[in-house]
């Protein structure tokens, strides 16, 4: 009950310009008749490729970080209107490798959604704890941290919790721990943003695939997921969608 879950696809660092079409067009194929909405996020270079590839399907596209600054002497650097104008209508910020390779702070992504919703894209902020945190009985705490300084006031975007220690590794947690850690993060939202946060998706992230979704998608507070390895092989994509339902 509630919001349309969504299905969001973070292709990292992968793929050539052609592979990344030919990706988008397949997920774009099967796209029809979900009962979640699809996004795909690919490496920056392949943004503007992949939203002509979806252009006119319910298939959204979404970047992967973007800088604080609407635009300046960043060398390297993306920023939020350039991606909204290769077409995308997303962008994933805070993801744990951004934490981890670029050192980002919470401070930097709080910058960075700030930025996103000033360009008009809606902001995907990654939270989730490390398993020496989880190990020390700290996620919670870790987690609500996060929403707290990563979160800029008026937030209006998604969030997408990831305990560092499932992301590739084929390891989950348990159903009882995501329920648990959703359901906190709904109640911090709620108290933060009122109505709009017992509304906003939070998607699961983190060895995410077809054998494991149905379960997941069918927890409480579970809107979504957010699929790194499985997005890249379209019909695990899709069957993770369909299981949605
Ligand atoms: C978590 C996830 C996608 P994977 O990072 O963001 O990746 O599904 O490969 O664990």
């Amino acid at each position: 009950p509630g919001v349309k879950p969504l299905i969001a696809g973070n292709w990292k660092m992968h793929g050539t310009l052609a592979e990344a079409a030919a990706l988008a067009g397949a997920v774009r194929d099967g796209a029809g008749g979900l009962p979640a909405d699809l996004l795909v996020c690919p490496t920056f270079l392949h943004v503007a490729q992949v939203a002509a590839t979806l252009a006119g399907s319910a298939v959204a596209v979404g970047g992967q970080d973007c800088h604080p600054a609407a635009k300046g002497a960043h060398t390297g650097d993306v920023a939020a209107p350039m991606l909204k104008d290769a077409g995308a209508g997303f962008v994933i910020l805070g993801h744990s490798e951004r934490r981890t390779d670029h050192a980002e702070t919470d401070a930097a992504v709080r910058a960075k959604a700030e930025a996103a919703a000033a360009a008009g894209l809606v902001p995907i902020v990654c939270v989730g704890e490390t398993e020496a945190e989880r190990l020390a009985g700290r996620a919670e705490a870790v987690v609500e941290r996060q929403l707290a300084e990563s979160l800029p006031d008026g937030f209006a975007g998604i969030i997408a919790y990831e305990p560092v220690w499932a992301i590739g590794t084929g390891r989950t947690p348990t159903e009882a721990d995501i329920a648990a850690i959703h359901g906190t993060i709904r109640a911090r939202l709620a108290a933060r943003f009122g109505a709009a946060g017992q509304g906003m998706r939070i998607l699961y992230g983190g060895s995410m695939k077809p054998g494991n979704a149905k379960a997941i998608l069918a927890l409480p507070n579970v809107d979504g997921g957010l699929v790194g390895g499985a997005s890249l092989v379209a019909e695990d994509f899709l069957a993770i969608a369909r299981a949605a339902a």
